[in-house]
């Protein structure tokens, strides 16, 4: 027994420092519908969403029209839950639709905006859990083609935003509350199990018809796969992604859309992730790159603290775009993509606080994107208080970014820099490029070097974040690579 504990301890002491959840396997079960790769995608398709860094997500839908309220009543839940709510009968939920005409909508307004925004991928909602269809579905009445407005809307997103060389990935709700076979707990008599396998039937139809509809589709972002009915289903829904996944090559699925089959989500019981990519962090970043267990990964962000459609009544805390340029950095810095919700209004417009996000981001993004786009988690550098550290391979070489939110009062930006790490060659603003000089602060007891980038005490960012680029001559081994490598 004191074997086995002094094993472990040295087990315990000989692991890396940052040792990954997923590295760390807890067990080795035989799994027939878990994980069925181990360690990141390395094609193309899931480089490019790699690299997107900034996305756009875009919930827009017939919970636009009452905008969060109902006959004089402020909802405070999210507004594009305003249908389970007691305040409104569910008939005169189900029947807005025969008011939706939005008639200011703009798909090609939108996606320039978007791209002026510096957005590489948009995420749209083409059905959420109401069940209302922005795209003229052959398998339900309840759909665009049913209301005033007549038209499909996801097609001319999809058109819209590709021409303005933006990534379109479908939102699409597992959860729906408008087919009589949707249930959310597991079927139990002969007639809920029928009525449950003609609803597994329409989600596989509509699936199947959205990818056949929009094939420049890069992806699927799943929701309302939570409900113990979807989770028993983990043999057909493995299937139904096997599926998906060989009628269009290089599809990108996160990890919110099946269960393997002991009912875990997103990690299967093995720890290791489960397609593409960790959809867990809603509304939420990591606190630290350990904690992402280096798998690829989005953060989904609302503007207010919870609401993703249209609410015309905002309380509480709404985010700056400086918050959310905070937030998209420090995401970019531990491999993340960070995706900004919008909530149009029920006629089609894009409501003035996101407006004003979408410009600020913008301008910050013309001057700054290099150091967001491509970009990835830097380990040989140690995160100061000051901001946070991006990196990528050029053809001219190693780049490291550094964006400082927070300005020292000395004007000394401190990096430590792992023992054995390349050191800079140079160092300059990415906005401007004038030079950073920087100064040699000798090595601290783990044998790290320090160094201090000497902040021009006239220098002027207007109040806005700013990057400081540090270029290498030598490889300064970006923990994706080593990542990789201990996994295979
Ligand atoms: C879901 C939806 O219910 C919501 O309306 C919105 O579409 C959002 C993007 O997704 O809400 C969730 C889903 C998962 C978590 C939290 C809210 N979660 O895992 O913490």
């Amino acid at each position: 027994m004191k074997k086995l504990i002094l094993l472990a301890a040295i087990f315990v002491l000989a692991a890396p420092p940052e040792s990954f959840a997923q590295a760390a396997r807890r067990e080795s079960i035989a799994l027939q519908h878990g994980a069925h790769r181990i360690g990141k995608r390395a094609d193309a398709e899931m480089q490019r969403w790699r690299e997107h860094g900034l996305g756009q997500f875009i919930h827009w839908g017939v919970y636009a029209i009452p905008g969060g309220h109902w006959e004089g009543e402020y909802y405070a839940g999210a507004a594009e839950w305003i249908r389970s709510w007691s305040g409104i009968p569910n008939e005169a939920y189900d029947n807005l639709y025969k008011q939706f005409d939005p008639v200011d909508f703009d798909a090609r307004q939108w996606a320039r905006q978007a791209r002026d925004m510096g957005v590489k991928y948009l995420i749209f909602t083409t059905k959420h859990h109401d069940g209302f269809c922005l795209w003229p579905s052959r398998y339900t009445k309840y759909t665009v083609a049913g209301s005033p407005y007549g038209k499909d809307i996801v097609g001319q997103i999809v058109d819209a935003y590709t021409a303005e060389g933006i990534d379109v990935h479908l939102y699409f709700s597992i959860i729906d509350w408008n087919h009589r076979g949707y249930r959310s707990a597991r079927p139990e008599t002969a007639e809920q199990r029928a009525a449950y396998e003609e609803f597994k039937t329409f989600t596989r139809n509509q699936l199947v018809e959205l990818l056949t509809r929009y094939p420049a589709v890069k992806g699927l972002w799943f929701d309302g796969s939570w409900d113990a009915a979807w989770i028993a289903e983990a043999a057909w829904v493995d299937a139904l992604g096997t599926e998906l996944r060989a009628m269009h090559p290089g599809l990108v699925i996160g990890s919110r859309f099946r269960a393997d089959e002991f009912g875990n989500r997103h990690y299967d019981a093995n720890g290791d992730l489960i397609d593409d990519y960790d959809q867990t962090w809603e509304r939420s970043l990591p606190e630290n790159f350990a904690q992402t267990n280096g798998v690829d990964w989005d953060c989904v962000m609302t503007v207010p603290e919870n609401q993703w459609g249209y609410h015309s009544d905002w309380r509480g805390y709404v985010k700056t775009p400086y918050d959310l340029l905070e937030m998209l950095v420090r995401a970019v810095s531990m491999n993340g993509n960070f995706v900004v919700n919008f909530g149009p209004d029920g006629r089609g417009n894009i409501r003035p606080e996101e407006t004003y996000i979408a410009a600020e981001m913008g301008a910050w993004m013309r001057r700054n994107g290099e150091a967001i786009y491509g970009c990835s988690h830097v380990a040989q550098m140690k995160q100061q208080g000051w901001g946070y550290f991006t990196g990528k391979n050029t053809d001219k070489g190693k780049r490291v970014y550094m964006t400082v939110f927070n300005r020292p009062l000395d004007n000394h930006l401190r990096v430590e820099i792992e023992r054995g790490a390349a050191l800079p060659s140079r160092a300059y603003f990415l906005d401007g490029g004038a030079e950073v000089e920087f100064v040699d602060g000798g090595r601290n007891k783990h044998n790290n070097r320090l160094l201090r980038f000497v902040i021009p005490d006239n220098f002027d960012s207007g109040g806005k974040p700013f990057v400081v680029v540090l270029e290498f001559d030598r490889p300064t081994d970006t923990t994706d690579e080593s990542y990789q490598q201990a996994r295979t």
